[in-house]
């Protein structure tokens, strides 16, 4: 067993020592096994990797701090909630709201001595960071972008009973930051599902609505793509087996799109999601960490074999998969009509960040519309937001509200900028090669030109950006997209289709940003003369025969040796 599956049993269900680092007035760090224990509760500790040099010369500690997640199943929550939100920002944490690529937020920069009581202002928000990380079933993703709002209710739901279905029993998390009373037996509760070592990795689950694939269905352990016939709900297809995270260089470890396993029910979901989950818990590899995602439990076992232990444990067999066609994977920006006469307006916040900067009062605004909003809030996973169910007379007011704080930026980013994503990366990700969300800006804009040289302005490319291999902005299923090798330096993907449906391939290693838009550049005039109606970049490229698919196993694993 890895290092990590003995802490996790010898943890009292979570509790470690807890307690006493947080305690301890002498570092602002925890001690090494709790920094592991405090993922399951929703946050990390890091430090400031600017002030990394600078404090080691001056002789003192890295400048601990601590990122706090949120568990917010697809991404909703009420005006009232926001309002509590970006007050916890601006009290305990650096000032800014970021949302995430699975519909969470984060809280960066909070203190040590302040973790508690910013878990508790959560808490009075009705909000938690249960399971947010860790080895455990993480946010359970939901198609932001509905056409059909009362299926989308009913996905919703049942991805919330789904979060609540699989949450850890121990109570650790109340008792340590909530102050709930001590049962004489914590320490030794029942995890009926997990068992006392959790899950050998991390487990995530999407419902994607078509056409709209913005959940990325296929980068998810578990997959429900809604299948709707005649404006009803009849079920799901299932896929098990996605995850992006690799190592540089190792070709043991790979991005996996998710395969289809079959068709379930509505009411087969919880028993189906039960029987994949606890398949991975008896079955993940709990020697190596960099093999235990289920997508290499898959690879190792054979999918047939472990479809049909799923099905047998569910007690049911799947049906056969129902056709699907995804259109994108992006967000549909500005209004779209809703139910009742309401709107729901999507705007672009880069990288998920939102902030307050000269020309950009993004935070201040966002708590304007929050103010004059009775409806609620739902997070894309593109980073965006969609301020829901806004009600006709409000339409103007918000509007002026988005204009007068630059939250209008979906009206003016270039079709490239629109859609792009990027991780956090530097300075708070202790795995950052590179720099991911604070490069977006810049090549974006170093893009755009190169571009606008080709007339392409208008093309609608998905362009994706993570500081290291681990994906957390899916960058394996970009048109384009850059994967941090070292500072400045990126491996350049190309490829994947703007539907999720396929991953990308690498093209060139370790290039600078003159390197990069080097490499685009004739691949992009070729795309602007040879390109057919509606045609994206991905698809060209692969037509054009500059690069090959990557839809098999073996072809992905390809794609980490050097070209
Ligand atoms: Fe991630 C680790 C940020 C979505 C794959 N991810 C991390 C950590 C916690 C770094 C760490 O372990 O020390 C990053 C914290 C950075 C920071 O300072 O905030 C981090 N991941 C993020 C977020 C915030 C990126 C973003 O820009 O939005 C996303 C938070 C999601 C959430 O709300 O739960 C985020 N991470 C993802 C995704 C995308 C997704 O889930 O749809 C992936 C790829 C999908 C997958 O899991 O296969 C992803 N993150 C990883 C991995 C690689 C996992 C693997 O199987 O190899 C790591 C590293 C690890 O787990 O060891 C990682
Ligand atoms: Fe950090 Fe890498 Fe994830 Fe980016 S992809 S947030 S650099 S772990």
């Amino acid at each position: 067993m890895s290092a990590i599956e003995q802490l996790k049993r010898d943890s009292q269900r979570l509790r470690g020592s807890l307690r006493e680092s947080l305690a301890d007035p002498v570092t602002g760090a925890l001690a090494e096994p709790d920094t592991v224990l405090l993922k399951f509760h929703g946050s990390y500790q890091q430090d400031d990797r600017d002030l990394r040099d600078e404090r080691r010369r001056s002789k003192l500690e890295p400048a601990y701090q601590f990122m706090i997640r949120t568990r917010t199943p697809g991404g909703v929550v009420s005006a009232g909630q926001w309002l509590k939100l970006d007050a916890i920002a601006r009290t305990f944490g650096n000032g800014t709201l970021r949302l995430t690529t699975r519909q969470a937020f984060q809280f960066h920069g909070v203190i040590k001595r302040e973790l508690k009581t910013t878990l508790q202002a959560l808490n009075a928000a009705l909000i938690d960071s249960v399971a947010a990380c860790g080895d455990v079933n993480r946010n359970v993703l939901v198609a932001a972008n509905p056409l059909l709002p009362a299926v989308h209710a009913k996905v919703q739901q049942q991805a919330v009973a789904l979060s609540e279905q699989f949450l850890p029993r121990s109570r650790a998390y109340y008792e340590i930051w909530l102050d709930a009373e001590k049962l004489a037996d914590s320490g030794s509760e029942d995890e009926p599902l997990y068992g006392p070592a959790y899950l050998p990795r991390k487990f995530k689950i999407a419902f994607a609505v078509p056409p709209i694939n913005d959940v990325d269905v296929f980068a998810h352990d578990l997959g429900f793509t809604a299948i709707i016939e005649g404006g009803t709900l009849r079920g799901y297809n299932v896929s098990v087996g996605g995850g992006m995270g690799a190592s540089h260089g190792d070709p043991e470890t790979y991005p996996r799109l998710a395969d289809v396993i079959g068709f379930v029910e509505p009411a087969q979901v919880q028993a189906l999601a039960e029987a994949v989950l606890t398949c991975q818990r008896d079955w993940g590899n709990r020697v190596l960490r960099k093999r235990a995602r289920l997508k290499y439990t898959i690879d190792d076992r054979g999918l047939d074999v472990f479809a049909a232990e799923v099905q047998r444990r569910a007690g049911f067999a799947l049906a056969p998969a129902r056709p699907v066609v995804f259109a994108h994977s992006g967000d549909r920006f500005g209004w779209v009509e809703g139910e009742h006469g309401a709107g729901n307006l999507t705007l672009r916040l880069r990288a998920g960040r939102i902030a307050d900067q000269p020309g950009a009062m993004h935070l201040s605004g966002l708590r304007a519309i929050a103010v004059l909003h009775p409806g609620s809030f739902r997070l894309t996973p593109n980073q965006n937001l969609i301020v829901a169910q806004v009600p006709a007379a409000l339409r103007a007011r918000i509007d002026a509200l988005v204009a007068e704080h630059g939250l209008d930026r979906y009206r003016r980013d270039s079709a490239l900028a629109v859609r792009a994503m990027a991780c956090v990366a530097l300075p708070t990700c202790s795995l950052a090669m590179a720099e991911a969300e604070r490069y977006l800006p810049e090549f974006s804009a170093a893009l755009e030109q190169v571009l606008a040289r080709h007339g392409l302005l208008d093309a609608p490319i998905l362009l994706r950006i993570s500081g290291c291999p681990n994906g957390c902005s899916r960058p394996y299923l970009g048109e384009i997209a850059l994967i941090g090798k070292g500072p400045g330096r990126y491996n350049l993907h190309l490829a994947a289709d703007a539907r999720g449906q396929r991953l990308n391939r690498l093209y060139r290693e370790n290039l600078d940003q003159a390197g990069i838009l080097a490499a685009l550049d004739p691949l992009l005039a070729r795309y602007a003369g040879e390109r057919e109606s509606g045609e994206g970049f991905g698809d060209f490229l692969l037509r054009a025969g500059v690069m090959q698919s990557s839809q098999t196993a073996a072809d992905i694993e390809a794609t980490h040796e050097p070209t």
